[in-house]
């Protein structure tokens, strides 16, 4: 078994092993299922028919796969993968044919699952690469109509499963569309290794002067989507078979040459792409979990001791009263003794009872306080790690599962919270660092 092989069958352990304690620190790992061997996978995203279909049949060749057309064509996912025969799968039994790392899909409905067909197809780049074609972005017109199924959780989904993504613009609509504003900002945050922006249908442009005009417009249009300091690299390409430069307006030969090399993405860089992907995803995922539980360990333990704590303080006062009630009251007011013991027994029944009233909203108070000051917690929590190391991918994953965090604190859920929470977070760790000494 080679290394690949190896750290992908412990990295699926170690999902299994920990996808109890996951589930009870309210934990969703962003993949489940890591399959030995299985083909990377690129996503394509863009404004509608800025030529995704059209890339996916270029980069496939033969007879086309996709349908392409000037108008809004796909209406839905296809996921394009390698099969002896032709075939294609429509609808929920569509999951059925992918391998199990893209059985999350389902949690999207059966409107979704509507919206997904398979493609088989036994093409040689299939035998290497996974590609998912995506319905357009587009601006509805009617603000209230929308897709029937939620467009951005999938689209975050797959993203995240998939090894690279390409976020498509052409000459035409070099502009970003309200649809793809929200892609950006909601599914793509974090994933900026792994995008790739093309600005497709190079060969369109009438001019070197119409060229500066929309690649000035996309670059205008990205800054202000795209969280980054710096502007990515943008690759600006064609599809189809090489066109003359004398038939186009500017000259092609650079293009052609951008063409190559993206090819070369593709067809060679995809596997190494894929491991990256996959360790830095469990990477992440555990690094997550273990923030979350010393988050909420610490939280839990905060919580209990000022609950005890309230807890004894009114068990202390109770006898106080009690035996105080009991012992001055008969000669002072001249009570009978029996009568001094019945206030005695009140008095310390009701202190109780206000003890556990105090606990409730002493409770109610800790949680509220906490969860606004969670972030405090985190650095007193996380004080030395912050110092040395990885402190920015430490931040940076705080920050993907801070505001989970924040719920989780502030609504008490910690019903189901193992008693030895810091004893398997230790475990944790120690199998986060077995994988990482895989790296
Ligand atoms: N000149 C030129 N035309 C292209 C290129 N790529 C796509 N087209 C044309 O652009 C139109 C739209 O292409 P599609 O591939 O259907 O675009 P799409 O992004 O898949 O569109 P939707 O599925 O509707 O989102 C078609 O008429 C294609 O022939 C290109 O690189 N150069
Ligand atoms: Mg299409």
């Amino acid at each position: 078994m080679d290394d690949t092989a190896k750290f992908e069958e412990l990295a699926q352990n170690t999902y299994t092993r920990f996808a109890k304690l996951a589930k009870a620190y309210h934990y969703a790992f962003s993949r489940t299922t890591v399959t030995k061997g299985g083909a990377p996978c690129m996503l394509f995203l863009g404004n509608h028919s800025s030529g995704k279909s059209s890339l996916i049949n270029w980069l496939v060749g033969g007879d086309p796969v996709q349908d392409v057309g000037l108008a809004p064509t796909d209406d839905g996912f296809t996921i394009l993968v390698y099969g002896e025969k032709d075939e294609e799968i429509r609808g929920p039994a569509a999951i059925a044919g992918l391998p199990a790392e893209y059985a999350g899909l389902a949690n999207f409905g059966d409107s979704f699952l509507q919206h997904l067909c398979i493609k088989k197809r036994n093409r040689g780049l299939l035998k290497s690469v996974t590609l998912v074609d995506s319905p357009g972005m587009i601006d509805a017109p009617e603000k209230k109509a929308g897709r029937s199924y939620d467009f951005e959780g999938v689209v975050r989904f797959l993203a995240k499963l998939c090894d690279m993504v390409f976020f498509m613009l052409d000459p035409d609509k070099p502009g970003t569309t309200g649809e793809t504003v929200n892609v950006f900002s909601k599914c793509l945050g974090g994933m900026e290794a792994k995008l790739l922006v093309l600005f497709n249908k190079c060969d369109t442009v009438q001019s070197l002067y119409d060229f500066a005009r929309v690649y000035g417009n996309v670059c205008w249009n990205l800054a202000r989507v795209l969280k980054t300091k710096d502007l990515p690299k943008i690759w600006t390409i064609y599809s189809g078979d090489e066109r003359d430069s004398a038939a186009a307006g500017i000259p092609l030969s650079d293009f052609n040459h951008q063409r190559d090399e993206f090819r070369n993405i593709v067809e060679r860089d995809a596997s190494a792409r894929r491991m990256d992907n996959v360790r830095s995803q469990t990477w992440q995922d555990f690094l997550g979990l273990s923030i979350r539980m010393r988050i909420v360990n610490r939280f839990a333990r905060t919580l209990a001791m000022r609950k005890a704590f309230t807890l004894f303080c009114g068990a202390v006062l109770a006898p106080f009263c009690f035996f105080g009630i009991r012992l001055v009251l008969p000669g002072a007011s001249g009570l009978g003794a029996f009568s001094a013991a019945l206030l005695g027994g009140t008095a310390a029944v009701l202190v109780l009872a206000a003890s556990f009233f105090v606990m409730r909203f002493v409770a109610q108070s800790t949680c509220l306080a906490l969860s606004r000051d969670i972030d405090l917690l985190f650095k007193k929590e996380y004080k030395v790690e912050m110092t040395v190391g990885r402190h920015d991918e430490l931040k940076q994953t705080w920050e993907g599962i801070r505001d989970e965090t924040v719920t989780i604190v502030r609504e008490a859920l910690i019903g189901k919270i193992p008693w030895f929470g810091e004893f398997f977070r230790k475990r944790l760790d120690s199998a986060r660092r077995h994988l990482e000494q895989m790296h």
